[in-house]
């Protein structure tokens, strides 16, 4: 969920704009104020790692998790590891995987960050850019002429591994999987050495901060690789957090921690970078062509290129912004000319706190005949992609490829209103 949002200045309520706090800066805030609000809704233990003002709520698992973190590195120092972000890395996977690489750094682990598909979203492309943050691009076709066998082990942040082309390969190569931090449902029976995975937690980038918090690495803000890997941090969080709209006291007590770190302006830059002209047209597409139906709004927008796959999301993001509208699902047909595949691509947001993204579209659209689902997702977002297989490949003629888009539109939409329609697609009560 991106957008462009007001900047955090205006959420961080200045204590000089407001007669009533008498504190002079937020970190110098008397800490007996926050203590019993932590001490009444979390098993806290002592927090010394760092100066922070207050007490940092931390729960038994939660401190038991850096432990655990802590010894695996140690365990692996001197290695090099692969990070693999999802295929599609968004500001909080590609900030997530920077911090992992920033702490395993500390344990002497040299860490490359990889993605196999596109950064196809302008924010992230102006993230990546304007942070010089380190992330690689391997194209699958590519990988032949990689030597894999120069990593001892692989982590996976932001993911399960079921959103990135390139595990399998690596699985095949004998790297063993050896974190995997994430917030996403659980996705598969996952075997790797260190596992954090917190579906309730709004982002990634939140969990890698309480990493940090706890001392696993000491920022430094005079630092400039500290300050823009915090400032992507902030960017990952707030971006999947609908701009803290959707925030939670952690995501709120991580941003206040990396407000002592991050560049306002550096952030601002980021988020001001504007859609393109293809992301205008699917949106328009999306807007034309969607039906609403019980607060549903789903919207099919026929082909598009792979780097424009982005722009679905985008539209998703923008259609359930309309009225007595709080779920959007938009799909459209992708095609790889790299690979010539074809692929339906799409992404569901919700407002809805009853609705579930990873269960409904694993009901909506099921398993292939290997057993894997076709997608899932988190709290308020999900993504599924239905590989066209035999059907797969452009073709000249335009009345054929106007079929085949009537024939997935069908299906997609079939799928989607048997849930979001029961008593009309079940008239006997058959749900
Ligand atoms: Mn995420």
């Amino acid at each position: 969920m991106q957008d462009s949002l007001p900047s955090l200045d205006n959420l961080l309520i200045a204590p000089e704009a407001n007669p009533v706090n008498t504190y002079s800066s937020p970190l110098t805030l008397d800490s007996t104020a926050i203590k019993p609000v932590a001490k009444s809704t979390h098993q806290t233990e002592s927090f010394q790692a760092q100066p922070f003002g207050y007490e940092v709520p931390r729960s038994l698992e939660q401190s038991q998790k850096v432990e655990a973190l802590r010894q695996t590195l140690d365990k692996h120092r001197g290695e090099r590891q692969i990070v693999v972000l999802q295929d599609f890395p968004d500001p909080d996977a590609l900030s997530s995987g920077w911090a992992y690489k920033l702490i395993a750094q500390k344990f002497d682990i040299q860490c490359d960050i990889v993605y196999a598909g596109t950064l196809s979203h302008q924010e992230n492309i102006a993230l990546v850019k304007l942070t010089s943050l380190p992330v690689q691009r391997w194209a699958l076709p590519t990988l032949k002429s990689r030597d894999l066998s120069v990593y001892q082990g692989c982590a996976l942040v932001d993911n399960q591994g079921t959103t990135c082309g390139l595990v399998p390969s690596l699985l095949q190569a004998g790297i063993p999987i050896t974190v995997v931090i994430d917030h996403h449902s659980m996705q598969e029976d996952i075997k790797a050495e260190f596992v954090d995975i917190r579906p309730h937690t709004r982002a990634t980038a939140t969990i890698l901060t309480q990493y940090l918090q706890a001392g696993l690495l000491k920022l430094d803000s005079n630092s400039s690789e500290h300050v823009k890997c915090a400032t992507s941090l902030m960017h990952g969080l707030r971006s999947d957090t609908n701009a803290l709209r959707q925030a939670q006291e952690e995501d709120f007590l991580a941003a206040a921690f990396l407000s002592r770190y991050y560049d306002a302006q550096l952030l601002n830059a980021v988020l001001q970078s504007s859609r393109s002209r293809q992301v205008m047209d699917v949106i328009e597409r999306s807007l034309k062509n969607r039906i609403v139906q019980n607060n549903f709004s789903i919207a099919g927008v026929g082909y598009l290129r792979y780097d424009d796959r982005d722009a679905i999301p985008q539209a998703a993001d923008f259609l359930v912004t309309e009225e007595n509208v709080h779920t959007a699902v938009v799909y459209g047909i992708v095609h790889d000319e790299d690979e010539d595949l074809e692929v339906v691509v799409g992404s569901l947001r919700t407002n809805k706190i009853t609705l579930d993204p990873d269960e409904f579209i694993k009901e909506a659209f099921g398993q292939d005949a290997q057993g894997r689902f076709f997608g899932g997702g988190r709290s308020q977002a999900g993504g599924f992609e239905i590989p066209l297989g035999f059907l797969s490949g452009f073709t000249e003629s335009s009345e054929y490829a106007k079929m085949k888009w009537t024939v997935f539109d069908t299906q997609v939409k079939q799928k989607l209103l048997r849930l979001v329609n029961p008593e009309q697609h079940f008239p006997n009560g058959m749900n």
